[in-house]
């Protein structure tokens, strides 16, 4: 944490929110609208994203979602704790000692569960790693994340619609699979932070129900 985090209550910091799910649950979707929402509610906020968020880690978001980058796992893996890194410093952390709300779509759940579950099967070497990586380099997490929880093959349906896969979204079904038995792990284990959202529905009806969440939560209106 920064010296001017130290300096400060926790009341007097911005809340720091995190998204996550499998490919295509409406994530960004449903960003769009909390942002409107916070809007509303004269709060302050920053919405950002991983891999990127800065622009050094936005160069390195190009290079990890291009299909031609052909990269071992722990390769991928340092690549993206790089990029988190310089968000971190670079973005996150100023934002939320200005008492800024910061908004990120993606963040380590998303990594435990693509590098350590969907690359690597759960192999408790590669979480090893990404827990050390985290303690090491990411003095903030997030203190409420979001996991929009759709089955994988109706996300993969969203997501399909668009032209272009990303080197991601190139991977077998199975892949995914994994990603989400990674992110049902991590729900488990930490029932405090991480909050289930029913991603079926109608746009309307998802927002509806990160609202009634983030209100009660942050006693919002
Ligand atoms: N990654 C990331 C790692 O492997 N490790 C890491 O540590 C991190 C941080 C990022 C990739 O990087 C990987 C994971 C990813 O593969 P990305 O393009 O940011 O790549 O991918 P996603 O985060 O998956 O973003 P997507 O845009 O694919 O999905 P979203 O944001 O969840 O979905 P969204 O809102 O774009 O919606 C998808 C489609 O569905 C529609 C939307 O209009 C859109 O067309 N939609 C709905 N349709 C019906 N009903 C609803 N309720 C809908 N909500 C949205």
């Amino acid at each position: 944490m920064t010296a001017s985090n130290e300096l400060k209550s926790a009341s007097e910091l911005g809340r720091f929110i995190s998204f996550e799910g499998t490919e295509g649950v409406g994530k960004t979707t449903a960003i769009e609208a909390l942002c409107a929402r916070l809007q509303d509610n004269g709060i302050d906020y920053l919405r950002t994203r991983e891999p990127g968020g800065s622009p050094f880690a936005e160069r390195l978001r190009s290079i990890l979602l291009d299909p031609a980058t052909s990269i071992d796992d722990d390769t991928e893996l340092l690549l993206l704790f790089a990029a988190r890194c310089d968000h971190m410093q670079q973005v996150i952390l100023p934002a939320l000692s200005q008492g800024t709300w910061v908004i990120c779509d993606r963040f380590t759940d998303s990594t435990i569960a693509y590098q350590g579950y969907g690359r690597a099967h759960g192999d408790s070497v590669m979480l090893t790693k990404i827990d050390t990586l985290i303690a090491q380099f990411i003095p903030q997490l997030p203190e409420l994340t979001l996991w929009l929880d759709l089955p994988v093959d109706e996300g993969m349906a969203r997501a399909g619609k668009r032209s272009v896969a990303d080197r991601f979204e190139q991977q077998a079904s199975d892949f995914f699979m994994r990603i989400y038995e990674g992110f049902s792990a991590l729900a488990d284990q930490h029932p405090d932070r991480i909050q289930l959202i029913d991603a079926n529905g109608s746009s309307e009806e998802v927002n509806a129900r990160i609202w009634q969440v983030i209100s009660a939560r942050f006693d919002l209106s």
